[in-house]
């Protein structure tokens, strides 16, 4: 008899609908009324990935972050916080479209065999989920896989999708030379609040930061965060916090809509000089805008412009505290702003790479450096301290007071920091405290460097598995004729790059442009816009040129 007859039994509750599931960007996401059986799959392979890994705490997240309320998604995390390794995906892909209960079983033993796991082991998994309604039933789903495999299940209940990266890392270098905190909610409250006033203290408060929380979980999040901190270090001011009425998740709101129509979300009403930030669904991602007092212009301050923020403020740092021996780059993708990446290598002298879109590529990247500093465009990133930084932190002998300051800097940053993925609350407070140190309002940190004009548009197309890319995806290798046809376009405009990639999150092919005028670049955008349409069979209304 098979060694999962009784995941067999447990499988046969959760039939698999017909749809087919990659595992993408961030795992595998679609409508949430077609993963109860992917999700419990997930279970399975949960409880497989903590046994690999000796029974340490693997992580799930039930969560589509910023995609509509209906879809849902759901991810697996490592012991450190970070996403799942590569050489997993397919596996939960392959579990996820096997077709019978029986085949689940057998790719179960496929991959017990082929990654020599002791079943006798173990296994322990931490679990939480966002707001969306079909929540519950993909958690009860994800607990009936955990019960197949006898895995040990932790549930944090509704968190941001950072928070659960956090308490994994948490629970799992508990006994370490290295713990990184208590895993618990108020733990993470504390821990952030603590390095916070510790890095604002002697500065002058500043006016409330106002944040559309996009009516996700981040909404009661960041009101617990704000309590831990107290009024007298910070007023925060939440706004688009309804999480308990459907069709209002993301819904004209959050940092996705934000940064892809470049306007204020609704719900709010951005008054000169107050600072504001949006959220997206889940809190992993953050940006920043206000609306200029003399012009009334809307001005929005990405994640390249966080990114080049805090790199500033780490070279400053770091030079203060003597420690310039440390190697510290910029990860960025190729949606970065062509101005902020000119920025970081002329004036900020550092290095910068480009990866795949995607926290999993930039993440991995980040970990070559002592202290890598990765975000996308869209607002998603953190700040990565090696050992090497870590011990340069704590014990490096200051030669003056100056330098023992900023060593204290150091280490507060890295407490303030969520290095296990991008974290909207800390990335919040690490801008606030770059911000007051320097004195800087939103308009000045801006003025660091223009941002060149871009436009990111969705289309929709009959198939977007269609698109093939190369080059850190920004040249399409299919459909056939599509790039040339792309160059051919940018030629016209001076200065411009456009280009095109499937998402891996949604049902849509997502293009890209950038320009030296609003115009050229929107012209540029909405005729290769058209031509995807055109030529790789779009759907529903063709983009206007
Ligand atoms: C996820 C990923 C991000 C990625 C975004 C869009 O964000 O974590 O790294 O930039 O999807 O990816 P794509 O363009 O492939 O759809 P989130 O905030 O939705 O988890």
């Amino acid at each position: 008899m098979s060694s999962f007859q009784k995941v067999a039994e447990a499988s046969s509750k959760f039939p698999k609908p017909d749809a087919a599931f990659t595992y993408g960007t961030a795992g595998v996401r679609t409508l949430g009324s077609l993963l109860e059986s992917t999700v419990f799959r997930v279970g399975l392979l949960a409880a497989l990935r903590s046994k690999k890994h000796g029974g340490a705490c693997i992580g799930v997240m039930i969560t589509a972050s910023h995609n509509k309320e209906e879809d849902n998604g759901v991810k697996i995390v490592e012991p450190m916080g970070e996403m799942l390794d590569q050489s997993w995906e397919s596996y939960c892909t392959d579990l996820a479209n096997a077709p019978t209960d029986a085949n689940v079983t057998q790719i179960l033993e496929t991959i017990v065999s082929k990654e020599n796991i002791d079943l006798s082991l173990p296994a322990t998994v931490a679990y939480a989920r966002d707001t969306r309604p079909s929540g519950p039933a993909l958690q009860a789903a994800l607990e009936s896989g955990l019960a197949a495999l006898e895995a040990k299940p932790l549930n944090f209940g509704i968190v941001t999708t950072p928070q659960l990266h956090y308490f994994v890392r948490c629970i799992n270098s508990k006994n370490t030379d290295n713990p990184y905190g208590e895993p618990t909610e108020d733990g993470y409250y504390k821990k952030l609040a603590a390095a916070f006033n510790k890095l604002i203290e002697g500065r002058a408060k500043t006016d409330p930061i106002h944040i559309d929380a996009a009516n996700g979980v981040g909404a009661p999040q960041v009101l617990k965060l704000s309590s831990f901190i107290g009024s007298d270090s910070l007023d925060i001011v939440v706004h688009n916090d309804t999480i308990n009425v459907e069709n209002k998740l993301n819904v004209e709101c959050g940092a996705d809509y934000v940064k892809s129509n470049q306007r204020s979300p609704s719900g709010v009403n951005v008054q000169p000089k107050q600072r504001f930030c949006s959220f997206d669904g889940d809190a992993d991602r953050i940006l920043f805008y206000y609306v200029s007092e003399s012009t009334g212009k809307f001005n929005l301050l990405d994640g390249d412009k966080i990114a080049t923020l805090a790199a500033l403020y780490i070279k400053e740092q770091i030079t203060d505290a003597g420690l310039k021996d440390l190697r510290v780059g910029v990860i960025q993708t190729a949606y970065a702003n062509g101005s902020s990446t000119e920025y970081i290598q002329k004036k900020l002298q550092l290095p910068v790479v480009f990866t795949k879109t995607g926290v999993k590529h930039l993440h991995h990247e980040a970990e070559k450096w002592d202290i890598g500093v990765y975000f996308e465009a869209n607002g998603h990133g953190t700040i990565l301290f090696n050992s090497k930084a870590r011990d340069a932190f704590n014990s490096a002998q200051p030669d003056t007071p100056a330098q023992d300051d900023a060593l204290s800097r150091l280490r507060a940053l890295r407490d303030l920091t969520n290095e296990t993925v991008g974290d909207a609350m800390s990335d919040m407070l690490i801008v606030e405290v770059i911000l007051r140190t320097k004195g800087w309002s939103l308009e000045q940190w801006n003025q660091c460097y223009t941002d060149k004009a871009n436009r990111l548009l969705k289309v929709i197309v009959k198939d977007r598995t269609i698109f093939k890319t190369t080059n850190a995806e920004q040249t399409l290798t299919s459909p056939d004729g599509l790039q040339s046809t792309i160059d051919n376009l940018v030629a016209k405009y001076p200065g411009s790059r456009s280009f095109v990639r499937p998402s891996g999150t949604e049902d849509a092919v997502r293009v890209y442009a950038e320009a030296n005028s609003t115009q050229d670049c929107d012209e540029l955008a909405y005729k290769v816009a058209g031509q995807v349409f055109d030529q790789a069979g779009g759907r529903g209304t063709r983009p206007p040129e």
